[in-house]
């Protein structure tokens, strides 16, 4: 039996255009995402969240699963285009749909844990350059304002991004995720973006002196060398530059690693878009780290590959849904080298989980692989924190079937089966397992 701290908070995680629906309710704006789908090619059946899980209105139902369910907390973001639709336009209307959330939440005594940012930037944004445009970091800021004037008294948890990674590399250089911009250089640019922003709504927060935490989301993938040659370790090490230290270092070390720099700027010239001060505020203390972990990437030097010169060997055995590896051992090194490099501040798995080929049948969804897989990780998680790390939660992704963004609804992540008919919600096995490990607070 492996016992969690007391004092140990279980959660479960959404995001705003993958679950809420209710595309055009209360003065929404569109996202990007909405403009994204439409695009032929872009995503699975050209599928969009106009409905998702339309938990804008079913959110009563959610919010009482949640409850049966157990969990302590719920990770939610807002969905910016609700609050600002247009340019000069803030739509006061957009916040009540939060405020009965939040309202159900606070009656069955669950904590919100709420991301300001998961990716539906509004549209009017990206028409004038969206994150690759300074002032993009500015009307971030005027948003998590208004949330924080809103919501401070009522919020205590507050994640500013989630995955800048994901924001910046897949949806400017590899354009698979919206808005589909294919060009590093803009890539670099919007992850800077995304970072100051991220450091200047850290300042506003503190400047109003509100009581609660604010932190950040990441997605870290361990990079393991595929063989034990030099280059195999160098194109790793590469490989964790672009995906996890071109984040850390500059939060937790007030700077971007040397080594990316010198290979970004012999590619691309010199990074003009780091202005003075600009580290200042990226590295201004934060309360937690919230990771994102669901796999690490196997790493071979790539001639072909003219920018990072490293290739993500795909594996086929022992994956998920998605093709990721099944890697619990990499989140246990991935904590303690996060403890041992950068910070002992609090940490928060703010997702894990997996999609698998889900079944419903006779009612019921026997999910054991997602069971193993959560089993797994939380084991992994324990192990860290018997090592006096100091792990504070866990979110699961998802609490429900939602929009998996370029895979439309063809990928089932969640511990509740979402019917895409009828919106039928069916707690899955994984969901009474999981309902067992919180009553418990341990896993076998
Ligand atoms: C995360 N990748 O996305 C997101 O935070 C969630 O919204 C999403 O549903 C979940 O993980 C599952 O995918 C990612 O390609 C998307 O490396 C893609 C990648 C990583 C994370």
């Amino acid at each position: 039996m492996k016992a969690f701290p007391e004092s140990f908070k279980w959660g479960a995680a959404t995001a705003s255009y993958q679950i809420e629906g209710g595309g055009h309710e209360e003065g929404r704006g569109e996202s990007i995402w909405d403009r994204f789908a439409r695009q032929p090619g872009k995503v699975y059946k050209q599928q969009n969240g106009e409905i998702a899980c339309d938990h804008f209105h079913r959110y009563p139902e959610d919010v009482q699963l949640m409850d049966e369910l157990g969990i302590q907390s719920y990770r939610f973001s807002f969905a910016w285009p609700r609050l600002f639709p247009e340019e000069g336009k803030f739509n006061s209307e957009g916040l009540e749909f939060y405020k009965r959330l939040l309202d159900e939440l606070e009656a069955k005594g669950i904590t919100p844990a709420a991301t300001i940012y998961h990716w539906d930037l509004p549209i009017w944004l990206q028409d004038k350059g969206g994150w690759t445009n300074r002032e993009t970091v500015d009307h971030f800021v005027a948003y998590a304002n208004v949330l924080f004037e809103a919501f401070g008294s009522r919020i205590k948890s507050w994640i500013t991004h989630n995955e800048p990674w994901c924001a910046a590399f897949l949806g400017y250089a590899l354009g698979v995720h919206a808005p589909g911009r294919t060009d590093w250089n803009e890539a670099l640019i919007a992850s800077h973006h995304l970072l100051l922003s991220h450091g200047k709504v850290v300042e506003a927060f503190r400047s109003m002196g509100l009581d609660g935490e604010i932190g950040i989301t990441l997605n870290l993938t361990p990079a393991v060398p595929a063989t034990n040659a030099q280059k195999d370790a160098a194109a790793a090490k590469r490989s964790d530059g672009f995906a996890n230290r071109w984040f850390l270092d500059p939060i937790f070390k007030g700077n971007y690693p040397e080594d990316m720099m010198a290979l970004y700027e012999k590619r691309f010239g010199p990074l003009h878009f780091v202005k003075e001060g600009d580290l200042d505020s990226i590295s201004g203390q934060l309360d937690f780290l919230g990771i994102n972990y669901y796999t690490h990437s196997i790493i071979e030097e790539d001639e072909n590959d003219d920018i990072l010169r490293a290739a993500n060997i795909s594996e086929t055995e022992n994956v998920t849904d998605m093709g990721w590896g099944i890697h619990p051992e990499s989140l246990y090194h991935l904590l303690t080298r996060i403890k041992t490099e950068y910070t002992d501040i609090p940490l928060y798995i703010t997702e894990n989980g997996a999609a698998f080929q889900d079944q419903k049948m006779d009612g019921k969804v026997e999910d054991h692989d997602r069971i193993k897989y959560l089993q797994d990780h939380f084991s992994a998680a324990h192990r860290f924190i018997e090592e006096n790390g100091n792990l504070k939660g866990y979110y699961v992704w998802s609490f429900m079937d939602n929009y998996e963004w370029a895979f439309g609804y063809s990928k089932r992540f969640g511990i509740i089966y979402v019917d895409y008919e009828t919106l039928e919600r069916t707690p899955k096995e994984s969901y009474k397992w999981y309902q067992e490990v919180i009553r418990k607070n341990q896993i076998n």
